[in-house]
């Protein structure tokens, strides 16, 4: 019996762990075959790869993302070859599994819950023409009855199941790898599905250390650990951390998912010492009123939260990157407002701003009545509006995401920003809400928009505004232009007063030796024609970082002066400037 194991993936960039696990199971047993796609590619384009293959088992790995696209080419798989066999498993079917046999006559099986096991059970029973009855977690056809067997036990021991990661070629290069070290949460947050299962099961710490090792030398670009809460276990944590940290790998990070109220000092002094950008942590704030925290079943401590997140910021190391949810029962739109200012006042690299979907088998699903929840019961089971919250505000939370998306997260505007929301607004939300008016105005929001058309439609906003340091806002604009887009030129728009230095004045500025030695050492014997690449040396109306060390105070705007920025290729630090206006002036 021919057998594939397929998935359809939300973009070619990410790669399905279940399916390798599966085939990896039963590998002793049977050959499977794995292919992958991505839910952007032409559905008959997957049908006909699929179809060629000629296959009498294809396994589908279901998720919320592709759970409608899966069903389509399923459907078309089954009328081309009706002697198709087709099995879905995977979160989207895990809940309401006889449902979808019934609804859906083309699938034959639904394997729900945790897979390995069952799909081994099953293959071998059907291999030898053995009643289904006894394959737990199986839903399966008899006439036009649909049969739910037993659930299955989770495996006790994971490590039962052979590694994906024992050899790795080059299939991973540059691609994002998802890795688990332990399976399940202590957590029980009522939105999320991984509060369904029971107790956290870890693989073993060698096995976890030499995937990494054959990972890092696949030249993966991200591994990304799903382990729900990575720092649930401190020790556990740090020894794989520990082991990056000595394997000192280039190009590559590590992401995890970490509970910021449980980081202590001990674990944040360990990874103040992290290579900057080696480690990324995403941390779940979902919200800051208590009433909504307890409703969720969530037990955060805010103040420690903020203060690690505070200070792991101060480290410079660690790309962190906070989520909220909007939709959440108790919270209002007024109220929201109040959360996402307190998390965007962490100033932490991204703010990410989700809305609550009513995943199936989850609490706040089961419970929707209770908080008046209306939603389209379709993937992705985003919800539309609650008693607290209505959906025209909800359409405005998203207008404000994307503003969020554009102009905060990536960097790109980092000191216009601050100065506006510092000067001119109660909150940062206050300012988002004033962007989106104006970007409705002008329509933008039916357009997409390059990075420097970003910059051009803030700089329209601040003249639109009138406000009364727009001199100061132009120059911290072309201040963020420079540092963050390298090698690039200042668009005309972005130019200030003060004159550009001419390229030979550049030229012969950047031949000082006092210069060089005092700002530039590693750069000394570099041709000044490549260092010119590397660095940019202009003027500004103001006393640019004067006025950003006191706070974005306007009073304090001070003079002319000339900055030596330097590129750094980091992923967190991308620039590091100097004041030069009394040496400049020296030489000009
Ligand atoms: C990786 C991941 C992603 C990736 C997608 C990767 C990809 N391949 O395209 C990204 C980051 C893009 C993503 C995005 C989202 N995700 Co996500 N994501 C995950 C994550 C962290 C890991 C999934 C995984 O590989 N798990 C490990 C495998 C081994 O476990 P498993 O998937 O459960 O598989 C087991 C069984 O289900 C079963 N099984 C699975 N497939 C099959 C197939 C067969 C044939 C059989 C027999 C068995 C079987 O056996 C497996 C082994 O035991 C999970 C959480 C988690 N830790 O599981 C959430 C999770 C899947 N995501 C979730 C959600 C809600 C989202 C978002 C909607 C979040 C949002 N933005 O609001 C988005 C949607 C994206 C979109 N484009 O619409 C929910 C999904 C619920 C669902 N019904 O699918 C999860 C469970 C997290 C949660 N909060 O509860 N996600
Ligand atoms: S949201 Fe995070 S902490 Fe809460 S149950 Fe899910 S994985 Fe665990």
């Amino acid at each position: 019996m021919k057998t594939i194991l397929t998935t359809l993936n939300s973009k070619y960039i990410h790669s399905n762990l279940a399916i390798r696990y599966l085939s990896k199971y039963v590998e002793d047993i049977k050959d499977v075959a794995l292919v992958e796609f991505t839910i952007n590619q032409d559905r008959d384009f997957i049908t006909a790869e699929l179809h060629k293959m000629e296959a009498d088992l294809i396994g589908f790995s279901t998720y919320i993302w592709n759970l409608n696209e899966t069903l389509e080419v399923c459907q078309v798989l089954k009328i081309a070859n009706p002697n198709l066999k087709i099995l879905l498993g995977g979160p989207e079917v895990t809940f309401d599994g006889e449902k979808i046999l019934k609804n859906h006559p083309y699938i034959d099986f639904i394997i729900y819950g945790e897979g390995e096991e069952s799909f081994r059970d099953f293959l071998s029973t059907l291999d030898n023409n053995r009643d289904l009855s006894s394959v737990k977690g199986l839903i399966y056809r008899e006439g036009e009855r649909i049969i739910k067997n037993q659930p299955r036990p989770l495996l006790a021991d994971l490590n039962q199941i052979p590694s994906p990661y024992e050899q790795v070629g080059k299939e991973f290069k540059n691609r994002i790898v998802y890795y688990e070290s332990s399976r399940g949460c202590p957590f029980n947050c009522q939105f999320c599905l991984s509060s369904t299962i029971r107790g956290v099961r870890y693989f073993n710490i060698e096995r976890v250390k030499k995937d990494l090792s054959n990972l890092i030398e696949g030249q993966v670009r991200q591994v990304k650990f799903i382990d729900r809460t990575f720092n649930a276990n401190k020790r556990y944590a740090m020894e794989i951390m520990q082991f990056i940290m000595d394997k000192d790998p280039e190009n590559i990070n590590f992401h995890f998912e970490v509970t910021a109220h449980l980081i202590d000092y001990e674990l944040l002094d360990f990874i103040s010492q992290a290579k900057e950008g080696l480690f990324q942590f995403e941390i779940g704030v979902q919200s800051t009123k208590d009433k909504t925290i307890e409703a969720i079943g969530r037990t955060t401590d805010l103040d420690k939260l903020k203060t690690v997140v505070r200070k792991i910021k101060s480290f410079g190391n660690i790309h962190q990157h906070l989520d909220l949810i909007a939709g959440l029962p108790y919270e209002s739109y007024e109220r929201f407002k109040k959360s996402f200012n307190e998390v965007y006042d962490l100033k932490v690299e991204k703010v990410q701003l989700g809305f609550l979907k009513l995943l199936k088998g989850s609490g706040l699903r089961n419970n929707q009545k209770k908080y008046g929840y209306k939603y389209l019961n379709k993937p992705p089971y985003e919800i539309i509006s609650n008693n607290y919250i209505s959906y025209s505000q909800i359409i405005r939370l998203k207008g404000i995401e994307d503003l969020v998306e554009k102009y905060y997260n990536g960097g790109y505007f980092e000191h216009t920003l601050e100065f506006l929301i510092r000067n001119f607004y109660q909150g940062a939300f206050d300012f988002y809400e004033d962007l989106l008016d104006y970007w409705e105005e002008k329509s933008y929001h039916k357009l997409s928009h390059s990075r420097k058309n970003l910059y051009k439609h803030l700089k329209d906003f601040i003249k639109h505004k009138g406000y009364k340091d727009s001199k100061i806002l132009f120059n911290l604009l072309k201040y963020d232009f420079l540092g963050n887009n390298p090698r690039t030129n200042l668009p005309s728009f972005l130019e200030t007063r003060s004159p550009a230095l001419s390229r030979r004045t550049v030229h012969q500025i950047l031949k000082e030796e006092g210069l060089l030695n005092k700002y530039l050492p590693e750069h000394k014997n570099m041709a000044t024609k490549k260092l010119i690449n590397q660095v940019q040396l202009v003027s500004f109306d103001i006393n640019i970082l004067e006025l950003i060390d006191n706070g974005y105070n306007p009073y304090k705007k001070g003079e002319e002066t000339f900055i030596l920025l330097k590129y750094m290729d980091g992923q967190i630090n991308r620039y590091q400037t100097w004041d030069i206006t009394e040496l400049v002036k020296e030489l000009i």
